[in-house]
């Protein structure tokens, strides 16, 4: 009986929700201004940094106060920025911490979609080894727009790559269909590699006719792309052609290889074909909106599924906009489940003076998100509209090690913040292995030192070289590097 009352309760209490106006929850503050047509904002996991990507080929990092801290990369010698093109995408390998890798996507000074490794600096984490550029993927873009733009990792730690259609209206040469082109597609490769990348093993179309490095097909501008980083499902924001703009979602028990449409179709409405263009074999959006409304609606903007601390009551609402109609919006998606509780949010997102154009969204490395006004120049947080200032958790303190390098043995100061913090404390090779763990439990608040005496953990000693150690306090992480010498 007792389950069936609260079961009843929680279905009049959704009820209501839907069928009232939501109370308000989420707000937004501007945290930086002045720049130069952003498109990005990312981080590394766990890193309290921000990463802003410029489209002009800069890539800038401020703190959470919204200060800069410094230019990371500048490739704004080798982009083409000219209508949709420039740097347009930036994702930080799943074991930055250990190997300093990322990636960029941006357009050549050709046209044409370039998939870059990098490495950060030896010596200032703040600073990319610009000498370290590695092209992994080239592929030529026919026309100045719909060059996708997003990369990200998934949980899968392969990289995804959107690709859109090639451009010009209606994708005229059908490439989004064409088994044998990239463009209009979802790529999903290994670049865990030591050089180039590999094609992982189970993509869907290993061993068949179409290209290998094709995960999803039927796309027409993936622009913005994300996956929820607690449940792993993958959203895909394709922009429209003239009618819809659509959210697909790609649940992760999904083993890749789906068909999203276009050009068969536009959203839900058949393109080319006008009648009879499902054969039943297209996945169709889990979401759609229509041109039109005033301010006029035109192109999807996608976001991300929040995970961050700042809004729990949110945990879970994917976030989306408008480019042109600055409308913002959230919903829900499981896989149980499907779509519930579309929501506008427009009112309580937009700033006083409004964006100009939200072009994307930025997600940090804890899961905060961030509303991008690209020709607007800002970055806005947003935030609970009950208490603006969002807890914030600092990097925790870590000294470099003292002496260093060292032989035998090297001293680690660190500090704990509050009582019964989760703290480890773990040494890897310049490789990224795992070598020593150090500290692994529940510390008490205060200074601490850790002493590591050059062995591994099964008490062998290791051999001379860069050695990395990382702090990680309630799940954030701060790291340096040391020196072992003979
Ligand atoms: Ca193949
Ligand atoms: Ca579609």
């Amino acid at each position: 009986m007792k389950n069936i009352i609260v079961s009843s309760a929680l279905a009049a209490l959704a009820f209501m929700s839907s069928a009232s106006p939501p109370i308000s929850e989420a707000a937004v503050e501007q945290l930086i201004s002045g720049l130069n047509q952003p498109v990005r904002l990312v981080a590394p996991e766990g890193d309290t940094r921000l990463f802003v990507v410029q489209r002009n080929g800069l890539i800038r990092i401020f703190d959470q106060q919204g200060i800069e801290q410094g230019t990371f990369l500048d490739i704004s010698d080798q982009t083409n920025v000219f209508s949709e093109r420039g740097l347009l995408g930036l994702a930080f390998a799943p074991d930055y911490d250990t190997t300093g890798r990322f990636y960029i996507n941006f357009t050549d000074l050709q046209g044409d979609t370039r998939i870059a490794r990098f490495t950060v600096s030896e010596d200032d984490p703040d600073l990319a080894d610009p000498g370290s550029q590695e092209i992994i993927l080239t592929v030529d873009q026919p026309a100045n727009n719909h060059n996708g733009g997003h990369i990200e990792f998934g949980p899968d730690n392969m990289l995804y790559i959107g690709l859109g259609d090639g451009g010009g209206t209606g994708d005229p040469q059908n490439r989004a269909q064409n088994d044998q082109e990239l463009l209009g597609k979802m790529l999903r490769l290994d670049v865990s590699v030591p050089v180039g990348y590999a094609v992982p093993g189970d993509n869907p179309f290993v061993d068949l006719a179409p290209q290998d490095e094709i995960w999803a097909k039927g796309l027409r501008n993936p622009w913005c792309f994300s996956f929820d980083r607690s449940t792993g499902d993958l959203y895909i924001a394709d922009v429209g052609q003239g009618l819809e703009e659509e959210i697909d979602v790609q649940p992760v028990s999904s083993a890749g290889g789906e068909n999203y449409g276009w050009r068969l179709m536009e959203g839900t409405l058949c393109f080319i074909p006008s009648s009879d263009c499902n054969d039943g074999s297209l996945t169709l959006p889990v979401h759609t909106y229509t041109h039109g409304g005033n301010p006029n609606r035109c192109s999807i903007s996608g976001g991300y599924v929040y995970r961050g601390a700042a809004l729990p009551s949110l945990s879970g609402h994917y976030f989306f906009a408008d480019y042109c109609s600055n409308q913002i919006w959230s919903l829900t998606w499981t896989e149980s489940g499907g779509l519930s509780a579309v929501v506008e949010r427009t009112d309580e997102m937009t700033p006083s003076g409004g964006y100009i154009s939200v072009a994307s969204f930025g997600q940090d490395g804890l899961g905060e998100l961030y509303v991008i006004d690209l020709d607007g120049g800002r970055v806005f947080r947003i935030v609970s509209a009950t208490s603006n200032v969002p807890e914030i958790p600092d990097q925790p303190f870590l000294a470099q090690n003292i002496p260093n390098p060292f032989n035998p043995q090297t001293e680690i100061a660190f500090a704990v913040k509050s009582a019964g913090s989760r703290v480890s404390l773990v040494v890897y090779d310049a490789a990224g292995h795992l070598v020593r763990t150090l500290v692994d439990g529940t510390l008490p608040a205060g200074d601490h030192l850790a002493i590591w005496n050059g062995t591994n953990n099964a008490g062998g000693r290791v051999v001379s070289g860069l050695y990395l150690y990382r702090l990680e306090v309630n799940g954030v992480a701060a790291s340096r590097k040391m020196l072992l010498l003979e």
